[in-house]
């Protein structure tokens, strides 16, 4: 079988949706680090509906580490699949990408940060690829950024390429470009705003003064439910089309993208593509994070602790959806502040429907990845506003036992788990006293929520019953 590009797309069915714009006629206007398949399911199908009126915002994908994507896109001129599984499934050919670049093009990467043609630099890089520390301001330790502090000029984090970037320009009088996170942290820009300004800071003050004053590092929140592609997934795709596509994601048909307002004379109309612009997107932002996230690892660690496999099964075990609509309800939803226009509850109602989709085989373990580093967004921010409100915790602090025990049972059982802190997870989640010596994490645990008694008391006893195999007492709460 060929593969899908240029050529092939007239030669398909005409079941699948084709672009709306020459793919040839784009131009490189976005750098995008990350292109994993969130990227391409959500990001760059908005930007794809850009470029049928403005060819100026073609990606260019950037992957640092990992060679797949990039080859893919590079085989078949930037094209693929986009599945969306829904009661009304589709399959959409995206032409988003006019150029990729790959591990070991980094000569390229920096012509590419500093071509005035492009405005707007993006990331989808997961939160373990900032390298924050537990606090959310730049980790100075993490072996990345100590590497970029002292090679600036060759970097090996994000921060370090997108400050290095921004070097060029100043240096060139190129204005900056936008710099838009797309991942899923509280204030996610201001957080990369800060960190980019924190490694330029130690070689160049006159850099990070630049870097405060001058670029846009705009907050959003993006949301849509994109479960891995497997080999199952992609077999299907390619019978579809009569041409493989390495390329091809699939996601659910809800799709949202809310973006601070910023500023860049001659940008894209982002509006015109379905963006949601606002001047506060800390409030959706908060309770995307916190109703939908905090749901997910939370169906995820319990979930996996009862045996099941994806987030419909678990939505389909009448004593887990009835414990996570309570913990959502009762739970997170009070410590929300009231966003404008957001009607929580029904919003709540909508995100637990949605988990509903006996379309998507979304898997427990896919969400359970990097619990180190999600979890500190998804529940503890929360566990943290309802003990300042004097409310007790006993329900929240379920799934963070189940995190604890997942943990464990893993490392018990010699599997390594996808986590930055893997090891050192493993090691303190098998010794004894788990529940204190977890807590005692600062990377994951903030010190003043690790030590106050109600939250300690909360998670000790909610860890009892997992360890002893009978999670599903808890599920009363
Ligand atoms: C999920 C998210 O894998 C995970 O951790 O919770 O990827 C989730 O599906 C998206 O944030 C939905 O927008």
């Amino acid at each position: 079988m060929t593969s899908l590009s240029r050529a092939a797309l007239a030669a398909l069915p005409q079941s699948i949706l084709r672009p709306g714009h020459d793919p040839a006629a784009i131009s490189t206007g976005i750098v995008h680090f990350g292109p994993g398949a969130f990227h391409r399911a959500h990001q760059a199908a908005y930007i794809d509906r850009l470029l049928d009126s403005d060819p100026r915002w073609g990606i260019a994908a950037v992957s640092l580490r990992s060679p797949g994507t990039v080859e893919a896109l590079k085989a078949q001129d930037g094209l693929y699949t986009l599945a969306v599984i829904d009661q009304a499934p589709s399959m959409r050919v995206i032409a988003a990408h006019s150029d990729a670049v790959g591990p070991g093009e980094g000569a390229r990467l920096r012509a590419l940060l500093a071509d005035p043609a492009v405005r707007i630099a993006t990331s989808t890089v997961t939160e373990k690829g900032y390298c924050l520390a537990g606090d959310g301001t730049l980790d100075m330790a993490h072996p990345d950024i100590v590497r970029d502090l002292s090679r600036p000029a060759e970097p090996a984090s994000v921060i370090g390429w997108i400050v290095a970037g921004l070097a060029d320009r100043r240096a060139a009088g190129i204005p900056p470009f936008a710099m838009l996170c797309c991942d899923n942290m509280t204030g996610n820009g201001g957080k990369l705003r800060a960190a980019c300004v924190a490694l330029a800071h130690a070689n160049d003050p006159g850099l990070a003064d630049w870097i405060e004053s001058e670029v846009a590092f705009p907050d959003s929140m993006v949301d849509s439910i994109t479960p891995a592609s497997d080999p199952a997934f992609l077999g299907h795709v390619a019978h579809e089309l009569g041409v493989t596509d390495n390329g091809a994601v699939q996601r659910e048909g809800f799709a949202q993208w809310v973006l601070q307002r910023f500023e860049l004379p001659e940008g894209p109309d982002l509006a015109a593509a379905g963006v949601t612009l606002t001047d506060d997107v800390r409030g959706y932002e908060q309770a995307k994070l916190r109703i939908l996230n905090g749901a997910h690892s939370s169906l995820a660690y319990i979930g996996i602790a009862l045996g099941l496999e994806t987030v419909f099964e678990a939505m389909s075990d009448p004593a887990l959806e009835g414990f996570v609509s309570r913990l959502v309800h009762s739970d997170i939803a009070l410590t929300l502040k009231p966003v404008a226009g957001l009607d929580v509850s029904a919003y709540a109602d909508a995100v637990l429907d949605r988990f509903r989709n006996p379309e998507i085989r979304h898997l427990l373990s896919q969400i359970a990845w990097d619990g180190s580093q999600k979890l500190p967004y998804r529940l503890l921010d929360t566990i943290q506003d309802a003990l300042v409100a004097g409310r007790d915790v006993d329900r929240l602090a379920v799934p963070v036992a189940a995190w604890i025990a997942f943990v464990r049972y893993k490392a018990q059982a010699g599997e390594t788990i996808t986590d930055p802190l893997a090891d050192v997870l493993a090691q303190t989640a098998t010794g004894s006293d788990v529940a204190a010596a977890m807590l005692a994490l600062r990377q994951v645990f903030p010190e003043k929520l690790a030590t106050d008694p109600r939250f300690r008391h909360a998670v000790t006893e909610a860890l009892l019953p997992f360890l002893d195999g009978h999670p599903e007492t808890l599920l009363r709460r």
